[in-house]
Parts: C-alpha cells; sequence; structure tokens
C-alpha cells in the first residue's frame, strides 16, 4: 500500500510504502542504487530510469531518494538532486555515492559534462541526507582531461565510490575499463593528490568500497552483460586480490550495480536488474536488494538472487 504525505502547502512530500519483495520499488525505474546509513536509518539514493519504450538509451535526469528504518516501510522523499543543478553540466544522472563527514553530506555523481569532452564527476553537499543538495564547487571535480588511460573514450570518468579511511582520509574512487582513485582533502571536494589507477581483471565500471573484520574489499562489475565481482585488501590502498563473483547476470539487464552495507547488524547487497514486466530492461531498471553473506575465512559467498 502507498500513503502520500502531504505538507502544509498541499504539494506532495514524501510517499510512504510497504515493501517486502523485489524489485523494491515498482512505481518508478530506478538504477545504480548507493546506500547511506545514518542515525539507524537507511537511505538509498538511485538515478531515475525514465526512458520510455519503444525508446532504448540511457535517460536519467535526476536522482531520487528512498528511507527506511526497518527494510520493510519505505518513504520515497522529494527529488533531491538533478544533473541540471550542475549548471556546468549537461545533463544525464549516472551513478552516484552520499557519504557523511562531520555533519555535511557529500554527494558524488556522474553527470555529462557541458563543454568538456564526456561524462565528469561533481560533488554536491548538504546538511542532512534528504537535501537540499546545492553544487559544492561549482566546476567538476574530475573530468577527461585529468585521467589519461582512457582519454579516448568519454565515459571513463564515472560511477564514483568514496570511502573515509580509520585515519580520517578520504579517498574517492570511479571509473570505467580503468578503476581510478585519488586522495580527497578534508574539504571532500578537492583532490589531494595524483589520480591513481587500480589493475583489476575485467573490469567495467561500479566500484564500491566497504570494510569487514579488517578487511577492505572493492567490488565491482565486470564484463558486459555485467557481473558483479569483488576483490579484497588488508589496505585500501591495495595490494587487491581478485575472489571472484559476487552475482550473475541480473536477469534482462546488460548493467548490474551494487551497493553494499551493514544495517542493523545483517549486511545487504543492493543492485539493480530489469524485472519489471514487461517494460523492465537494460534502460528500464529496478533496484533489488538481497541478504550478503560472509565465509568463515571473510570471503564472500555467491549472492542468491531473488529472481534465480
Ligand atoms: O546508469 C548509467 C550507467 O549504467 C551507470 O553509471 C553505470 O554504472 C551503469 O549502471
Amino acid at each position: 500500500f502507498c500513503i502520500i504525505v502531504c505538507n502544509l502547502h498541499g504539494s506532495v512530500q514524501d510517499s510512504i510504502f510497504q515493501i517486502t519483495g523485489n524489485p523494491v520499488f515498482t512505481h518508478k525505474y530506478t538504477a545504480d542504487p548507493a546506500v547511506l546509513v545514518h542515525n539507524d536509518r537507511l537511505y538509498i539514493y538511485a538515478g531515475h530510469d525514465e526512458c520510455l519504450p519503444p525508446q532504448n538509451h540511457y535517460e536519467l535526469n535526476e536522482w531520487l531518494v528512498f528511507s527506511s528504518d526497518d527494510m520493510v516501510n519505505w518513504t520515497e522523499h522529494a527529488v533531491p538532486l538533478r544533473a541540471k543543478d550542475f549548471t556546468w553540466a549537461k545533463g544525464e544522472a549516472w551513478a552516484s555515492q552520499v557519504i557523511e563527514r562531520d555533519g555535511k553530506f557529500y554527494w558524488y555523481v556522474t553527470v555529462e559534462h557541458g563543454t568538456k569532452p564526456g561524462k565528469s564527476i561533481g560533488v554536491a553537499v548538504a546538511d542532512n541526507p534528504l537535501g537540499p543538495f546545492k553544487d559544492a564547487r561549482g566546476s567538476a571535480l574530475i573530468t577527461n582531461d585529468m585521467t589519461t588511460a582512457y582519454t579516448s573514450i568519454g565515459w571513463d570518468d564515472i560511477d564514483p565510490t568514496v570511502w573515509i579511511d580509520d585515519d580520517g582520509q578520504a579517498y574517492l574512487f570511479w571509473g570505467n575499463t580503468q578503476c581510478y582513485y585519488a586522495k580527497l582533502k578534508e574539504n571532500m571536494i578537492e583532490l589531494d593528490g595524483p589520480v591513481m589507477t587500480v589493475d583489476l581483471p575485467n573490469f567495467t565500471e561500479a566500484p564500491w568500497i566497504h570494510k569487514y573484520n579488517g578487511w577492505y574489499y572493492l567490488s565491482y562489475a565486470q564484463y558486459f552483460p555485467e557481473k558483479l565481482g569483488y576483490a579484497m585488501s588488508r589496505s585500501i590502498n591495495g595490494p587487491w586480490e581478485y575472489k571472484g563473483i559476487l552475482n550473475e547476470i541480473a536477469g534482462n539487464s546488460n548493467t548490474n550495480h551494487q551497493a553494499i552495507t551493514e544495517f542493523k547488524g545483517q549486511w545487504y547487497f543492493i543492485y539493480h536488474n530489469g524485472a519489471i514486466p514487461t517494460q523492465g530492461g537494460s534502460f528500464r531498471r529496478s533496484v533489488c536488494i538481497d541478504r550478503l553473506y560472509y565465509n568463515e575465512d571473510n570471503t564472500i559467498k555467491r549472492i542468491q538472487m531473488t529472481s534465480e
């Protein structure tokens, strides 16, 4: 069921849903989930797939945010950010991630640059997880001319994931075809040093960093159509050792983009597939959530997707 909550002026503010299955959100197409846990509440940030049949291309103009404190009752909040909120960007709300530092929320996003070639990474900031978010720099943080490995393709600077290590040093990882990473200054909106590379087998895109039991995990999309795989390391700076596949191709979606988190003592694997009948697919994707379990040696068990 769904309850629409209105504010004092009668405009729609929040929608509240009860959901117990996959895909989690079925009233809109949602892609590239990122997760944030804050004050015992879980937030999912996702791109809004808006391409309607018979068209088949990526059409994402805005990001959406949903939250829950029990993984059953969900609230969809007002649209927190649009690609065109970055005045230097042409559009295209591709994959992103939000992180909290010192009471501020930093949202790293992929967009199409307005004047430079290809995709770029921008950062927006807010005082709470629901926004309003505002461009934190007024310019791109990462542009095509900063990453020399694949300047020939316009989409190697996509899919940022952000990590703050135990010593307070923040890192940004991103990439397509090549995985890049760089340190961030304490202000979270400037790089602190050179762009470096991580070499991972069959890396396509969608890096995501998490930590468990003293191990760092770098999960990412491999091949195309994509499966998700992962590597482990004792340090955020590597060396990374490839450990295998996390899930298989997610149904009829060529992409398969994950976020991993612990929430209230359980680990979750959040990804997208194209499972909504009859129009779901690579350009009309849907966020799903399945449980993630570790083996005794800290490797991750293959994810059992609900659809399998
Ligand atoms: O949604 C657009 C792009 O598709 C993302 O940035 C990639 O990770 C892939 O899911």
